[in-house]
């Protein structure tokens, strides 16, 4: 009974030591923020590894925006507003550049490389 209890301390305590730790890196790391301020993107240019997702945050104070991938052939997506955010899953290689919507001059690059 008592080795059941010390057993179950063993195992909660190598989780939290080994486990949480790499799960916490992991999702850490497969984010990457781009920031909207000022009618820019801002890194204007990002290389990430097949996987990640990225986000874009709505930094201005009452300006819109969106990030269409226009080159891909996709419809316009909806705008987000200020402290809302846009987020895409890059799965594949290759080098996507994207553009606001509304604000045809805001440009950016996703490359995917691994
Ligand atoms: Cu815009």
């Amino acid at each position: 009974m008592k080795l059941h209890i010390v057993l179950v301390q063993y195992f909660l305590t190598a989780l939290m030591v080994f486990i949480l730790p790499i799960y916490y890196a992991h999702s850490a790391e497969d984010v990457i923020t781009v920031e909207i301020f000022k009618f820019q993107f801002t890194p204007q240019e990002i290389t990430i590894k097949p996987g990640t997702t990225v986000r874009w945050i709505n930094k201005e104070k009452r300006q819109y925006h969106s990030v269409w991938f226009e080159q891909l052939g996709e419809p316009e997506p909806d705008y987000f507003f200020p402290d809302e955010h846009y987020d895409r899953k890059f799965s594949n290689e290759g080098s996507f550049p994207y553009r606001c919507g509304p604000h045809p001059k805001m440009t950016g690059v996703v490359h995917v490389k691994k």
